[in-house]
């Protein structure tokens, strides 16, 4: 008798357990996608489009590039997500290979990890084909990183272009590092750092 009584109990609890999460379902909108911005990506004269997702109902963001190649559509996911965006659509290495891409995905609720920093446009890998998203920069927060912030602007005249300035709080110290863009190389580098 006590057995049963014990788990009608258990039933009772996984019941109102169930209850009291369904209105936290119903309000929480997963995997919306919103289109953020019409971007040159790449050299050809269709605009692309950058989409956020909300992928998780702790509404972190993800980004994507929606491209149309040989009459098809294309989405390119782009890595790292967060509660907190920066998306900007500028000409970042001063090259004429298409505007870049910058963005910075941060404050996200699977921890310091799921952020991510980035420079990118659209190229293809040999001619003739789609193009695919190119990283000039891709920075993924290590486990030691505590917090991340990030810009794209002209932090430095000596260089063409606008450079990434990258601030991460480690333990015990605060480290900033400038990157910019090479050309030999086809991606940023780092250029100076200031440890504190
Ligand atoms: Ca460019
Ligand atoms: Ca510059």
């Amino acid at each position: 008798m006590r057995g049963i009584i014990l788990v009608v109990g258990l039933v009772v609890a996984l019941l109102a357990g169930e209850t009291a999460d369904a209105p936290a379902k119903a309000t929480c909108h997963p995997t919306i996608t919103q289109q953020i911005l019409r971007a040159n990506l790449d050299r050809d004269r269709e605009l692309e489009i950058v989409n956020a997702t909300n992928v998780s109902c702790a509404h972190d963001y993800a980004l994507s590039i929606d491209d149309r190649c040989v009459a098809q559509n294309r989405r390119y996911p782009l890595p790292g997500l967060g509660r907190q965006r920066q998306v900007v659509n500028v000409e970042a290495n001063a090259q004429p290979d298409g505007r870049e891409l910058f963005y910075a995905l941060r404050d996200s609720s699977k921890g310091i990890e799921g952020g991510a920093v980035a420079v990118l446009h659209l190229a293809s890998r040999r001619q003739g084909t789609c193009p695919t998203a190119k990283y000039l920069y891709l920075f993924r927060p290590g486990p030691k990183v505590r917090l991340f912030q990030a810009q794209l602007g002209e932090f430095s005249k000596r260089y063409p272009g606008r450079e990434v300035w990258l601030r991460e709080v480690l333990p015990g110290r605060v480290r900033v590092r400038f990157f910019r863009y090479d050309r030999r190389l086809a991606r940023y580098i780092v250029y100076a750092t200031i440890s504190a």
